[in-house]
Parts: structure tokens; sequence; C-alpha cells
């Protein structure tokens, strides 16, 4: 059994997460298609340097945590998994929208975030990437040459702006042809090529779309359940796991 999970702001909106809908996708009065873009942050690094800073603040409150749908998805990978597991799946891949890390504090293994991490930043000149858990602005130095004042901002956070090229498509594409259960949680279905994933997958693969409402993907799937991401999922997976005994 091939699985591939889709997951969107939607899944950390009861951790307290605001979704991109919720804030009407503005960030100060901006679009955000305005702010997290490369020519947005050309034109204005400090807003969108301070876009992130709030974000990855926020994050890293204690009272951001995983919720039980996190939870739930990782304790399911971990069971199917096991070397000891009765079904044991063949495949089985996380791929987030978000660039929280909660299905990583959940304790999911196999999570590729196509569109960066907030907790990483990178080097506008080598590409390097580095954890990243403080501010970061126009004059913060360099990680690798602290005393060099030529390079400090040179830092960006590791995120995929609009325009960008997500993250690990060849292997979201490899997943998505040979799934056997495709779900996707708590996405609008709007942004690209993430929204086209469900495309990807054979017909005969079983797609389950988990989110409060229809959206414009929703035609692609075979199944839809409405509601809470922390109440459906736990429930969608213990009637997968009965399925399957
Ligand atoms: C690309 C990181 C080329 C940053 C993000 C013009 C110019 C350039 C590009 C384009 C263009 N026109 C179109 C495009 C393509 C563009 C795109 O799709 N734009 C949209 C706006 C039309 N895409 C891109 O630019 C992408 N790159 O195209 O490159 C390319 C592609 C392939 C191969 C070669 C070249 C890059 C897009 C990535 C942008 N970065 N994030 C950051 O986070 O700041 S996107 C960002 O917005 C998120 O990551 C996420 O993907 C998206 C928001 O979507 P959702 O996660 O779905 O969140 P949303 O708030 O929208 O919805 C929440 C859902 O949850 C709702 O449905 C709601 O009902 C539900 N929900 C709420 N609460 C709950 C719930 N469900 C369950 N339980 C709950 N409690």
């Amino acid at each position: 059994m091939n699985i591939l999970i889709l997951t969107g702001a939607g899944i950390s909106a009861e951790s307290g997460i605001p979704t991109f809908r919720d804030a009407n996708g503005l960030w100060e009065g901006h679009p955000v298609e305005q702010v997290a873009t490369p020519q947005g942050f050309a034109r204005d690094p400090s807003l969108v340097h301070a876009f992130y800073n709030t974000r990855r603040r926020h994050l890293l409150s204690p009272d951001i945590r995983p919720n039980p749908a996190h939870i739930a998805l990782a304790q399911w990978e971990q069971e199917l998994l096991a070397p000891s597991a009765d079904h044991p799946a063949d495949d089985f891949l996380i791929v987030t929208q978000n660039i929280d890390d909660l299905h990583v504090q959940a304790g999911s293994r196999n999570v590729l975030p196509m569109h960066g991490e907030l907790l990483k930043a990178q080097c506008l000149e080598s590409g390097k990437v580095f954890a990243w858990r403080d501010d970061l602005t126009v004059d913060t130095p360099h990680p690798e040459a602290p005393e060099d004042d030529s390079k400090r901002g040179w830092l960006r956070p590791y995120v995929v702006w609009f325009g960008e090229v997500p993250l690990g498509l060849d292997r979201i594409e490899k997943a998505a042809a040979r799934a056997d259960l495709f779900l996707a949680i708590g996405t609008s279905g709007l942004v690209y090529p993430a929204a086209g994933i469900v495309q990807c997958t054979p017909p005969k693969c079983r797609k389950i779309e988990i989110n409060l409402a229809d959206t414009p993907t929703s035609p692609a799937f075979n199944e839809h359940r409405h509601g809470p991401a922390g109440i459906e999922v736990p429930k969608l997976i213990a009637e997968l796991r009965s399925n399957s005994q």
C-alpha cells in the first residue's frame, strides 16, 4: 500500500497558526502574493523579513503545538512502517505546503516540506541552508563569517516564494504516480503545482479530501470529509485501520 498525504494551512489551524485564507491572504495590507515573492524581497527586504520574523516567533511560542491531526498521522506512519506491522505500507509520504514544523514535532518522519521551512535560512550567495530560530534582518551577520560586515544581510528565509520552483517535485511526482491512497488535508487547492498533485495519482488511487468545505479541486476526489482536521483525520485513520484488519 503506497500512501501519499498532502497537507495545507488548514491542518495547522487548530494549533493556532492562521491560514492564508483566514488572514484573507494579506500581510500588513499587502497581498501575500506580493510579499512572498523574490520581487517583494528585492523591493523591500525589511518588510518581507518582518513577515517571516512574526510567523517564526509565533511558531516558536510554547502554546503552538501539534494538534490531534498531526499526531494521528505520525502514529499511523509509525504503525505502518514498523517492522512488525501486520499490513505494512510500502510507501508513506507527507508532502506539506506548510512551513511550520508541526508534522516533525508530532513525530512524522517522512515529511517533504515542498514550500520550504520557516526554521531555516538560506545564503543568497551560496544557497547554503542553515537551521534558524531567530529574527532575520538586512543586518544579520553571516553565520559563517560573523566578523565580515560585507556579508551582513546575505540570508533569506528558506521558503519557496510565488514564482519560485517548489522543493522535491520529482519525488512528489513519483509518489503520486504509484499512490494507492491520496489524502489532501486542509488545503484550499488554489496554489499550484501543489493543487495539481491529485491529478498525478492513478485512476485506481483512492482520493479523499478532508476540509471544512468543498474546494476548487474537490471534483478530483472520490470522497470528501467535511469537518475540522483535528476531528476528521483521527476518525478517518481509525476507519482505515479497522478496514485493513
Ligand atoms: C511555481 C511559502 C513555477 C511561503 C507558499 C503568476 C506568477 C508566478 C506564478 C504564478 C502566477 N500565477 C499562478 C502562478 C503559480 C503560483 C500559484 O499557484 N499562484 C496562485 C495564487 C494562483 N504558484 C507558484 O508560484 C509556485 N511556483 O509555480 O513555479 C514552476 C512550477 C513547477 C515547475 C516548474 C516551475 C510556488 C507556490 C509556493 C508559494 N509559497 N508558501 C509562505 O508560506 O509564506 S504558498 C502558501 O499559500 C502556502 O504554502 C500554501 O501553499 C498556500 C496556501 O494554501 P493552503 O495551504 O491551502 O492554505 P489556505 O489558507 O489557502 O487554505 C486553508 C484551507 O484549509 C482552506 O481550504 C480551509 O477551508 C481549510 N481549513 C481551515 N481550517 C481547517 C481547514 N481544514 C480542516 N480543518 C481545519 N481546522
